[in-house]
């Protein structure tokens, strides 16, 4: 979504959305100037290019119902203009990571599970927890960036040897290190290495805070 190119493609966008709004605007003009309609019963709804609600008496172009709609598209078309130039700036910086739906994000401080937890949640997320390759890597580029393992969003449940989701449902990826898990019940945290693989791990020790979003 955002690519570090701003120059042709950002100033299309902008003259795209400067020609949505100057539209918008002046079918609300319009809108405003024909759509006080007074019904007049008995008369055959206008129907084609008219007000959806079939109005009655005077042509009118939109209908307020319309003019609503046009106005609030137009709210949302800025904003999602907006908070992608937002998660533009934030890439650049490299204070995120976007993956599929996932915004990752590091506070860069290295704390226990349970804190790390606390700090993922108390921000609105949860602990960084790869369901897929790709996501694996996106994380693992934040683990890269600090060079500092980093705590999953994965525990040891009461089977030993079962690593769950912390929502308590069954992992569909998973990306072990050779000969891991070993911990039997010992290492209920699992770390993610430099190298992306996963080691099973004590839940008390210093690890790198990693949330998604
Ligand atoms: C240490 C711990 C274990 C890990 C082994 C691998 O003992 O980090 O979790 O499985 O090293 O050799
Ligand atoms: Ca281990």
């Amino acid at each position: 979504m955002f690519h570090f190119t701003l120059g042709a493609g950002r100033a299309t966008m902008l003259s795209y959305t400067s020609y949505l709004l100057t539209a918008a605007a002046a079918l609300l003009v319009t809108c405003h100037a024909l759509c006080k309609c007074p019904g007049t019963p008995g008369l055959p709804a206008v129907t084609g290019l008219l007000g959806r609600d079939g109005l009655r008496g005077q042509p009118c172009l939109l209908s307020l119902m319309d003019s609503l709609d046009i106005e609030l598209n137009n709210d949302l078309v800025n904003l999602r203009h907006r908070i992608s130039r937002l998660e533009g700036v934030l890439a650049l910086n490299g204070k995120i990571r976007e993956v599929g739906d996932k915004i990752l994000a590091s506070n860069g401080k290295e704390v226990d599970f349970e804190s790390g937890l606390g700090s993922c949640e108390e921000a609105g997320g949860t602990v960084a927890t790869p369901m897929n390759e790709e996501e694996n890597k996106a994380i693992l580029d934040i683990v890269k960036q600090y060079n500092r393992y980093a705590y999953l969003g994965i525990k040891e449940s009461e089977t030993s040897g079962q690593f769950l989701y912390i929502d308590g449902t069954a992992l569909n990826y998973t990306k072990w290190h050779p000969h891991e898990p070993n911990g039997k019940g010992a290492e209920k945290c699992v770390e993610m290495y430099t190298d992306g693989s996963w080691n099973d791990k004590k839940c008390n020790l210093r690890r790198l805070t990693i949330c998604e979003f």
